[in-house]
């Protein structure tokens, strides 16, 4: 079970490693947290992935569903509820059904993960998740044989969620991945942050952490999970398939249609901040980049 891992990226590595934490209980893991934000910035210079503040995380968001500026997650999901809150899961798996969320996740190891998040829209952070390996969850249910993809969807909630009265995206949001991708140690499903419940602005009760994409392929607040052999729908490339592709893998020597991907901004630095070169698949091209071997990355983008 046990997968150990080094967390050695620094901001201004110019050859990528590999950057995520060895594996931790939730205990360990708020220990850690708590002693990497007492030991502050500095840090950084020691190689360490230093976590952008709980402040930062929260409080500058993309989530839709209330809106689509950044401090709209923060001022309106408040009022969505997550208990109870109950999970489907369906198509080409041994146990479908409908899982309460504690039902769904009991007996799966929740660790600390330490990930740089990359947002398309050239920003980045880093975040402390707490979570389990999608891994485990697709092993409990039970995956058959015939399934190639795993489908996500975003709860719909009209009456606390004003981004959908206003119908700024067709909801459901909606995403997905290939299987081998959804089985790769990496792909987290994330229940919380700095050791603490998932704050709903940032994707409560539970959420996708797929690293090495742009930050729109981690869907928040999910409800429905699907095994199924065909390529899903995923709500970016629906509203603008010219700009959003399935793939969505961080490549700075892709850009999007109307601005560089080569560099990013890192937030939490003031407007002073300088922007760092984006690393290729986020700085875990040595962990992921075998799963796109062959593939023309400026077609599947
Ligand atoms: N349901 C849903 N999930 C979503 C989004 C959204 O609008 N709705 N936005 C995505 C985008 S574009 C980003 S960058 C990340 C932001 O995650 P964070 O707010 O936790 O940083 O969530 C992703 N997941
Ligand atoms: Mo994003």
């Amino acid at each position: 079970m046990a997968k150990r891992w080094q967390n050695n990226l620094t901001w201004d590595d110019v050859t990528p490693k590999s950057a995520f934490m060895s594996r931790r209980q939730i205990m360990a893991g708020g220990a850690g947290a708590a002693a990497m934000l007492l030991a502050g910035r500095g840090r950084a210079e020691t190689g360490d992935l230093v976590p952008n503040s709980y402040e930062e995380i929260t409080a500058y968001n993309n989530f839709y569903e209330f809106g689509t500026g950044k401090e709209d997650p923060t001022a309106n999901a408040g009022a969505m509820s997550t208990e109870p809150w109950s999970i489907k899961v369906d198509g080409i798996v041994d146990k479908p059904g409908d899982y309460a969320f504690g039902e769904l996740i009991e007996g799966l190891t929740i660790e600390e993960r330490i990930y740089r998040f990359r947002c398309v829209e050239a920003w980045s952070m880093v975040v402390p998740w707490n979570g389990f390996e999608l891994a485990d969850l697709l092993a409990k249910v039970g995956v058959q044989s015939g399934a190639k993809y795993v489908a996500f969807e975003t709860a719909v909630l009209p009456d606390v969620m004003p981004g959908v009265r206003r119908g700024v995206l067709d909801f459901p949001y909606v995403e997905g991945l290939r299987l081998d991708e959804a089985m790769h140690p990496l792909t987290l499903m994330a229940t919380g942050i700095y050791g603490k419940p998932m704050p709903n602005q940032n994707g409560a009760p539970i959420r996708l952490v797929v690293p090495w994409k742009y930050g729109f392929k981690s869907i928040k607040s999910i409800v429905r999970i699907t095994l199924t052999d065909k390529e899903p729908p995923t709500s970016w490339n629906k509203a603008n398939a010219r700009e959003y592709g399935f793939y969505s893998n961080v490549n700075p020597e892709v850009n999007h249609p109307r601005w560089s991907q080569a560099s990013e901004r890192p937030i939490g630095g003031g407007i002073f901040a300088k922007r760092i070169p984006t690393l290729m698949f986020n700085g875990y091209e040595e962990e992921v980049a075998s799963l796109y071997e062959g593939m023309d990355l400026s077609k599947s983008f």
